[in-house]
């Protein structure tokens, strides 16, 4: 090639400048192939076994992503474009900044901490086919009477057990399709086969005990209700798309794609219609961890304790949505681009929805029968936007939904489908069952295992402007002591408590009652109440393995539902960037210990959206998609209802 890179880059930049442009914008393809370019041609290229485990945006810097939307939109230049890439060779786990317009590694270093990044799907392909060729294993189809050609193993993480020294590691689970597609209905247990992963050989193999394999019958979950092919809809309905920035009633936001996280909502302001000024609610929002611990602890299971985000990424499990059966028809799609192992993008079709909805509910209404000869009805229908992306991590799908509401309600979803994990066990009746299988029969020879899902939420909230603070507006029985003015005994009020250092603002819901707001002590409504938003959380689910268990040492923020933090911008993964077989030295937990203060600062917060999973027998053979989520809602945060 004989235009320098810079001149590319350049030419890049100026298109995207044009009207699409945003800071904030995923790599392009072209500009995640440049990365790879620069990495491969500089020394890193010749040491062996280059692999791309992540290959990012590096965000600019907060003050400048703002000053560059306040600025003039015609005369403004588009931020300089870098690329944080996180690659193993030799052996060693490297951080290296790309620059992309001045083709040059900015910062390079080998990463000390425990921990690795995310596997490669190589990876993970390569290790599940490694018993297939395996004599051991071969064997033990044969000894079960099975046929090798219609076995599927499943790449599984394995954690942390206390080891000192930690290597990459996968342990490979197998499952019998035999005339099923539902791969995960029919395991093969009594199997356990370790993989090293630098290696990619299988170290340590097991074969226990054997069980009956699940039929195949009642398996199959093919519906016939047919996808729309054609998807020509470029344009939305009632909102307004330009490259990655959406505009739609009084609300405006960027939406991106990151390999880790998957969907990203960033700079989301609302057009106040009152002071007839755009306001900022959410700097970035984003899931930034998962945590899926099953609950069998024998030793073909117990190291079933997924951390999906950072062992493998939400984005590059990212399913391309199926238009009609995933999203509506008014629905304008987005695909997504990541690097491969080789450092190569590759795209995704369809990994982002957006669609305008009409749920059918009221937005408010209100029936006056006491104004004398008249009955006034009158109300709004609710709209609202929905971004959705979902993840299919393995046997699970996550529907992941962000709802905008015109009356400034941001509506977080999680909804779990997708197949149960699943044991195969002797049982083919309840009653027969005497000691613990640690699940639920859902079919003959079938035990669905109990587990938890947490999906920790990064929370950027700047409410208008950035020194916040976090509020427990608490709610207290007080007692009646004048009984000469009231014959009630007991009453509740509010009493508003800052929380002043990062140690204040852990919170377990269900303990008390109280509403969680952020506010902005800065600014005030004309009836002098501080300006915020409320956190309306749902079920209260916390994790209830020991402190002390070596997978809530590594997922120890799952012991609060609601964490603040001061703004870190290299703090933004809830179990540590590098969560695999990670110890539990980084992450959110470790961050709040250093209690710093949070009192009118920029602020963040962490929701956990949890879910303790008993499976029943519907969720056979594949699940009813079980809804989650949370909100977060103006509170004083407008003079009044911003609908009329
Ligand atoms: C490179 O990969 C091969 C095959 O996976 C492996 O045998 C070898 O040990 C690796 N070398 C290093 C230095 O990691
Ligand atoms: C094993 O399965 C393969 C693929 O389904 C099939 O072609 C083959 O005939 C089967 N072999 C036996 C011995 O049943
Ligand atoms: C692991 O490290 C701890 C603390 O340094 C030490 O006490 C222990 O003996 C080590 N265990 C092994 C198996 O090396
Ligand atoms: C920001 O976060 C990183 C990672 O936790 C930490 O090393 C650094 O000290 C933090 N900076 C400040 C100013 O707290
Ligand atoms: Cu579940």
């Amino acid at each position: 090639m004989s235009i320098p890179l810079f001149v590319l880059a350049f030419l890049l930049q100026c298109c995207l400048s044009l009207t699409l442009y945003h800071p904030l914008d995923p790599l392009t393809p072209a500009e995640i192939n440049q990365a790879k370019l620069i990495i491969d041609k500089s020394k890193l290229g010749s040491l062996p076994n280059l692999t791309f485990h992540f290959v990012d945006l590096e965000e600019p810097d907060k003050k400048d992503v703002l000053n560059w939307i306040s600025s003039n939109k015609q005369t403004r230049n588009a931020l300089p474009r870098q690329a944080k890439v996180v690659v193993r060779a030799g052996g060693e786990t490297r951080e290296l900044l790309v620059d992309l317009a001045y083709g040059s590694i900015r910062s390079n270093h080998v990463y000390t901490g425990q921990g690795y990044p995310p596997f490669t799907f190589n990876e993970l392909f390569q290790a599940s086919r490694l018993p297939l060729q395996y004599p051991k294993f071969k064997n033990s189809i044969l000894k079960r009477g099975l046929n090798l050609s219609e076995v599927s193993c499943v790449p599984l993480t394995v954690g942390w057990y206390g080891e000192n020294v930690t290597k990459r590691a996968l342990r490979v689970t197998c499952y019998y399709r035999g005339g099923s597609v539902n791969v995960y209905a029919r395991p093969i247990e009594g199997i356990s086969i370790f993989v090293d992963v630098d290696s990619m050989q299988i170290t340590m193999y097991l074969d226990r005990f054997r069980v009956p394999l699940p039929k195949a019958e009642g398996t199959d979950f093919r519906s016939n209700q047919k996808t729309d092919s054609v998807t020509c809809n470029l344009k939305g309905e009632g909102f307004k798309i330009e490259g990655n920035n959406v505009n739609w009633a009084n609300w405006k936001f960027h939406v991106g794609f990151d390999p880790q996280a998957g969907i990203v909502i960033s700079t989301a302001s609302i057009f106040d219609a009152k002071t007839k000024k755009t306001r900022q609610v959410l700097y970035r929002g984003h899931v930034s961890e998962t945590f899926v611990p099953y609950m069998d602890p024998e030793s073909e299971w117990y190291f079933r304790t997924f951390m999906d985000i950072g062992e493998f990424g939400f984005g590059r499990s990212a399913s391309s949505l199926q238009p009609l059966i995933d999203c509506p028809q008014n629905a304008v799609y987005l695909d997504g681009y990541w690097a491969g192992a080789d450092g190569q993008a590759q795209k995704m079709q369809r990994v982002i929805c957006i669609f305008e909805r009409y749920s059918g509910d009221i937005a408010w209404r209100h029936a006056e029968i006491n104004v004398p000869g008249k009955v006034i009805r009158s109300g709004q229908t609710e709209k609202s936007l929905v971004a959705r992306m979902v993840a299919t991590v393995g046997n699970y799908d996550y529907v992941l939904d962000w709802e905008f509401t015109n009356s400034g309600t941001i509506k977080v979803g999680v909804c779990l489908t997708g197949i149960l994990l699943m044991k195969g066990t002797p049982y083919i009746n309840n009653d027969h069952i005497k000691s613990n299988v640690y699940g639920t029969l859902v079919a003959v020879n079938t035990v669905a295992v109990n587990h938890d899902h947490f999906l920790t939420y990064y929370l950027d909230l700047d409410v208008d402007g950035q020194g916040n603070s976090f509020v427990k507006a608490k709610l207290q029985t007080a007692r009646v002591t004048d009984f000469n003015v009231s014959p009630r005994k007991s009453y509740w009020k509010v009493v508003r408590e800052t929380a002043k250092k990062e140690a204040d603002a852990r919170v377990q819901l269900g303990s008390e009652p109280a509403d969680l707001l952020i506010v902005n002590p800065n600014k005030e409504t004309k009836l002098g109440n501080q300006v915020g938003y409320r956190l309306i959380p749902g079920q209260p689910v916390t994790s209830l393995l020991d402190d002390d268990d070596y997978p809530q040492i590594r997922a120890a923020y799952t012991k609060y539902q609601v964490w603040v933090t001061a703004y870190n911008k290299s703090e933004r993964w809830a179990g540590g960037f590098y969560a695999d077989r990670s110890h539990g030295d980084d992450g959110l937990a470790v961050w709040s210990k250093r209690n710093r203060v949070i009192e009118n600062k920029d602020l963040v917060l962490w929701y956990t959206v949890g879910f303790h999973h008993i499976p029943y027998q519907e969720e056979f053979p594949v699940m009813p998609t079980f809804h989650g989520g949370f909100e977060l809602r103006p509170a004083n945060f407008f003079e009044s209802n911003p609908l009329l």
